[in-house]
């Protein structure tokens, strides 16, 4: 058991309509984190933060930006800016949310990471918030898996913060998650599962 303290965070990764059934990018059972997500911010994290991926139309991460001859790494329009598909999932409890950070905004340079942005330059300012606020510890859950919820880990681990990411409270675009989970264990990231996180009694 872990017992969640006053210096960890839960950070909500990408839980929005375009990633989930029915949208523009679909993250397959991608729904089936929110109850779990749920839970945990039940939990007595000091901190809880939640991520949007939001891009302008045009951006240059959609296939459509660049004609017939996409680039490997291009995708669906997803996520713009200001639409449903960019909203947070409605069934996703932020009560608890303290703050929402949006990534991807730059037209030319996407943000897998809720940190940096794929410049590896670019700050997001979610490690300012935490640092400030006292937190040593990050609990990573969302979507998707092998993408932004992969690149928000090792970059929280890279920024000094011991971190988690909750098995079960993820779900990736690629079918297996083997080599996702190699990554991140390379990099001395502890994959949990909800379960194990308790309140401090
Ligand atoms: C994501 C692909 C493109 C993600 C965002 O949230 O994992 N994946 N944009
Ligand atoms: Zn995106």
């Amino acid at each position: 058991m872990i017992p969640i303290t006053a210096h960890d965070a839960l950070l909500v990764i990408d839980v929005q309509n375009d990633f989930l059934p029915g949208g523009a990018l679909v993250v397959p059972r991608g729904d089936a984190v929110i109850p779990v997500i749920n839970h945990l911010t039940r939990l007595p994290f000091g901190q809880q933060a939640a991520s949007q991926d939001w891009h302008p139309h045009g951006h240059a991460s959609f296939a459509s930006t660049h004609g017939p001859h996409a680039p490997h790494g291009t995708w669906p329009d997803h996520c713009v800016a200001g639409t449903h598909g960019a909203e947070l999932a409605p069934a996703l409890d932020q009560t608890r949310v303290g703050m929402v950070i949006r990534k991807g905004r730059a037209l030319d340079i996407d943000s897998y990471s809720a940190f940096l942005d794929n410049d590896r330059t670019t700050r997001t300012g979610l490690e300012f918030w935490l640092r400030g606020l006292g937190v040593t510890r990050v609990f990573i859950t969302g979507l998707a898996l092998d993408y932004c919820v992969a690149f928000t880990a090792i970059d929280a681990k890279t920024l000094g913060f011991e971190t988690f990411v909750v098995e079960d409270a993820c779900r990736g675009i690629a079918p297996d998650p083997a080599a996702t989970w190699q990554a991140l264990e390379r990099h001395g990231i502890v994959r949990v599962r909800s379960a194990d996180l308790a309140g401090t009694a």
